[in-house]
């Protein structure tokens, strides 16, 4: 099983068999509310019938078909129907199939884009640490989660990290974005660039806001210097939406909220509305210009047998429609009042050393067991599943990340199952 205690889930497995809206089912038919939207993924919530109604359609009309040399127009649709959404200046994105496959698909394009254009010299990657960017090569190189490079090593040559900017010391109990600290951690990014020669960086990558690692909401003005960093010295900024696009933060993708655009950013998760596994990496006009130069030929050298998967595509376009029928790329923006302060209520409850929120998106982090480390949060976790909540916990971080059709009852259970939960944790 993936990042699970495979011996442990053996002897008290958790499973969940049915799904709809909010809510999960076990095979017992025990209630289960969704605090997670799945893995990050369900924004739409689950099972709706317009995207179940699009994929029995269209898994019975065409189930495959290739896409190198050849292609179906249900694929170019979904693509310009994100063209639409995307912010200005971003028509074109490339299919990949989870969001590792767009990490990758994103440096590697970053790479060409500056061969493209006569500076190949430009081959190393700089990612931050606690930066989560998936589990294949590059995407492990350039993230920043220690126990994969203690795992598996560094994995590629030629990549850093700038500092994460979790500082709880001056930033905890931040509503929204921590006011301390911008300038400082971006300035990180100046200095990696000095020391190597910026002349030879290809890429900066960073999720706007970090996920996986713990919901780490960036200070104010730190995305905003990245970005004059990277510009001032032809750096290309990719941003890693996997989480955040698609609502999560109030507004189609993160760096509409945030203010700040990259040149290039991945998605996937929310993309089909977690029915059918894909990725898009979308790049900006200038990058897709820079390929369409030359000699005619294959004007980039990358492809999967399932990108632009046609019941993936079914899925995706039913998952936009969806949004547009009920505002859900902007709902988030009218529920987050709500949402920040019922998980701020939970500052003062037993082992809570910080909250952090941003968007439909919390952090709860605990004050670690002595001696055992993530233990805590772990015991929140089958504490609250087994009250009928599904949460997230990283080390010993508590994340929520509802669908984003959850409605405010139900945001006040989620909080109050987990105070319950702690109160009676050791
Ligand atoms: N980038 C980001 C920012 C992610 O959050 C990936 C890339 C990789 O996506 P795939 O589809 O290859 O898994 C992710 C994935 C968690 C959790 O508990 C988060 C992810 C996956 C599994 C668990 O926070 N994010």
């Amino acid at each position: 099983m993936p990042f699970t205690a495979n011996r442990q889930f053996r002897s008290a497995p958790r499973l969940l068999a049915r799904a709809e809206g909010m809510y999960y089912w076990t095979p017992e038919g025990r209630q289960v509310l969704d605090g997670t939207a799945g893995l990050w993924c369900v924004n739409a919530g689950h099972c709706r019938p317009r995207i179940v109604e699009a994929v029995r359609r269209q898994v019975g009309e065409m189930d495959f078909a290739p896409t190198f040399q050849m292609g179906h127009p249900i694929a170019f649709e979904f693509a310009e129907r994100l063209a639409a959404v995307a912010p200005p200046g971003f028509k074109h994105v490339f299919f990949t199939n989870s969001g590792s496959e767009s990490a990758d698909t994103a440096l590697k394009i970053a790479l060409a884009y500056h061969r493209a254009r006569g500076e190949g010299q430009r081959y190393r990657l700089i990612g931050r640490e606690r930066g989560y960017h998936g589990v294949n090569f590059g995407g492990m190189a350039v993230g920043g989660i220690p126990a994969n490079r203690k795992v598996f090593g560094p994995g590629i040559a030629g990549v850093y990290h700038i500092r994460h900017t979790h500082d709880l010391s001056k930033n905890s109990f931040s509503k929204g974005q921590p006011l301390h600290g911008g300038t400082e951690f971006a300035d990180d990014l100046e200095r990696l660039c000095t020391f190597h020669d910026p002349s030879t960086v290809a890429a900066v990558i960073v999720e706007p806001v970090a996920g996986s690692a713990g919901v780490l909401v960036p200070p104010r003005g730190y995305l905003e210097r990245l970005r004059e960093i990277c510009t001032r010295h032809g750096i290309l900024l990719i941003f890693d939406e996997v989480i955040t696009g698609f609502g999560r933060l109030g507004k189609p993708f993160g760096a509409e909220r945030l203010g700040v655009m990259p040149d290039l950013f991945t998605t996937a998760k929310a993309l089909t509305n977690g029915t059918v596994p894909m990725g898009a990496v979308f790049v900006k006009d200038a990058i897709h210009e820079a390929f369409m130069q030359g000699p005619a030929g294959i004007e980039l050298f990358h492809g999967y047998t399932y990108s632009g998967h046609p019941v993936a595509c079914a899925a995706g376009i039913a998952m936009l429609d969806t949004c547009e029928e009920e505002g859900l790329l902007e709902r988030a923006a009218g529920l987050e009042g709500h949402w920040e302060a019922a998980a701020h209520a939970l500052k003062g409850a037993r082992h809570v050393i910080d909250v952090r929120n941003f968007g439909l998106m919390a952090a709860i982090e605990l004050e670690p067991r002595s001696g055992a480390p993530a233990a805590r949060a772990y015991e929140t976790f089958v504490k609250a599943f087994e009250s009928g909540v599904l949460i997230r916990v990283t080390a010993d971080t508590i994340a929520l990340s509802p669908p984003l059709i959850v409605e405010k009852p139900q945001i006040d259970r989620m909080f109050g199952v987990i105070r319950e939960a702690l109160a009676s944790t050791g």
